[in-house]
């Protein structure tokens, strides 16, 4: 990086001979002043628009750079909103250290430089320059922001996208098995496990917000804001509560503004990141900081009113570029003459005649190449010794398969009028075997027997039957309840 000294003659220099530039060149650097010299209109037509208009831009980012540098020496490269930026200035905000973000950040640009590159070289957003180099890694800036301990942090940045990349994206191969079903199931079980901790908590560790509440709460800010609807989140009541609280903390405010949550959920874009519609447009949340966010007040009026408002990017487009969307293995098999949505509807919709119809149409339709059945045994039935337990037990492992629901349809029996209950099911999938995905995802699998349905034999065809039906006396016993997945 050059020497400050040589950035500002440069500057100086270039500031001189443009009228374009003057408002970047007002917002005063160490011995920076405005100049009023300028670069004439017919000079900038010579030049060519094109030309005057990278002048332009290259002044204010240089002079902006310069009054970063010279002011507070930690800049953070990131446009907002962002997340991954609202972690450092939320925490630098808690601890009184002086961040300014850079100016015109532009996602997909500005992030290719060779200058962000060689800060870092894996050009992700955001990246805080300090004076004893880059930190990058929301992370690892934030504990910096914290701590105000560069060294710590440096460490950690390399850390901190190993740990962050492992878990979710270039290096975990099996991130390219992930569908939509999937990503929700395990959106789910982490919302579930972070609900859990925080039942008897207010905050995630302590009676006070700390780091690890600004890092979670920024990572549940887009979530909440732009697909998590109520009637998602209301299953995570204490991840809600959570939510809200930290937000809506003072400090939290003051940066990230007033958080509302999305309404409902947007289309998933294909290939390309589509065009956001202009009414949700107008109900974004709007960030409290600016691109001055850290600058004296004075500054940051002039700032206001010389330049125009940067363009308030997109919070998914700073995202990784969408990925393609992944089929499932199972959508990759030859097609089946069963369509299982007829037979959902056919199961739902017979209300008389149930075996003449809905049983008569089921095998009619069954498809053993395309499909395969499964009874399963719950392996563990001397602990089902309270009823209720038992039916939550049932429940909990049905929402669990929710992954699955376009490939399977199932029935959970919990037979006996007394304890201890059995738990029995009946499963339809889609391919010959339990989907790979579903014993990966759902932990529920292992817990039952699984036994592939002989169709040929007469016998189980008869215990399929009488599962589909819901059949008392099952087995010689009572049903507790049967449920359906559909
Ligand atoms: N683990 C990184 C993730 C950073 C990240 O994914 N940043 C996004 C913007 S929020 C980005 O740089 N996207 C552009 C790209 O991937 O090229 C962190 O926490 O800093």
């Amino acid at each position: 990086m050059p020497p400050i000294r040589a950035l500002e003659s440069a500057a100086l220099r270039l500031i001189t001979e443009s009228e374009e530039a003057s408002s970047a060149a007002r917002i005063s650097g160490r011995g920076i002043k405005s100049s009023s010299s300028s670069l004439s209109a017919s000079v900038i037509q010579e030049r060519g628009s094109k030309q005057a208009m990278a002048l332009k831009e290259h002044l204010g980012y240089l002079a902006s750079r310069i009054t970063n540098l010279s002011k507070c020496l930690k800049v953070l490269h990131s446009g907002l909103p962002n997340k991954n930026a609202f972690k450092t200035l939320i925490a630098a905000e808690y601890s009184g250290v002086e961040v300014q973000v850079v100016k015109n950040f532009q996602m997909g640009v500005s992030n290719k430089t060779p200058e962000f590159l060689k800060m870092n070289p894996i050009g992700k957003v955001p990246v805080l320059e300090t004076p004893e180099g880059p930190v990058f890694e929301s992370n690892a800036i934030a504990r910096y922001a914290f701590q105000d301990n560069v060294k710590l942090s440096k460490v950690q940045s390399p850390l901190s996208f190993f740990l962050s990349t492992s878990n979710s994206s270039h290096i975990n191969a099996s991130r390219f098995m992930f569908t939509e079903e999937l990503a929700i199931s395990s959106l789910k079980r982490g919302l579930e496990a972070l609900s859990t901790h925080l039942a008897s908590k207010t905050y995630l560790v302590g009676h006070t917000v700390t780091l690890a509440d600004i890092i979670t709460g920024c990572n549940l800010y887009n979530g909440f804001t732009r697909i998590l609807t109520k009637s998602f989140t209301s299953e995570f009541p204490h991840v809600e509560r959570y939510f809200w609280t930290i937000v809506n903390q003072p400090t939290f405010r003051k940066i990230i503004g007033e958080v509302k949550q999305a309404e409902s959920i947007p289309a998933v874009p294909s290939s390309k990141p589509a065009a956001r519609p202009k009414e949700t447009k107008k109900e974004e949340p709007k960030p409290k900081v600016e691109e001055t966010a850290a600058k004296p007040k004075e500054a940051k009026k002039e700032a206001k009113k010389e330049e125009p408002k940067p363009k308030v990017e997109e919070t998914f487009e700073e995202e990784e570029a969408p990925k393609p969307k992944l089929k499932n293995p199972l959508d990759l098999l030859p097609p089946s003459k069963m369509i299982l949505d007829e037979w959902k509807r056919l199961y739902s919709n017979t209300k008389s005649n149930f075996h003449e119809v809905a049983i008569k149409g089921f095998w009619n339709m069954y498809d053993p190449e395309g499909y395969s059945l499964w009874f399963c045994d719950y392996k563990y039935n001397d602990e089902n010794t309270v009823s209720f337990v038992t039916l939550n037990k049932v429940s909990g492992f049905l929402q669990r398969m929710d992954l699955v629901r376009k490939y399977a349809f199932g029935k959970m029996l919990v037979i006996g009028s007394d304890p201890p209950y059995k738990v029995k099911g009946l499963w339809l999938f889609r391919g010959k075997e339990v989907p790979q995905f579903v014993i990966d995802e759902c932990y529920d699998i292992e817990l039952y027997e699984w036994t592939k349905v002989n169709t040929d034999d007469e016998v189980q065809r008869e215990r399929v039957n009488a599962m589909i039906e819901d059949l008392e006396p099952f087995e010689g016993e009572a049903l507790l309840d049967a449920k359906c997945f559909k």
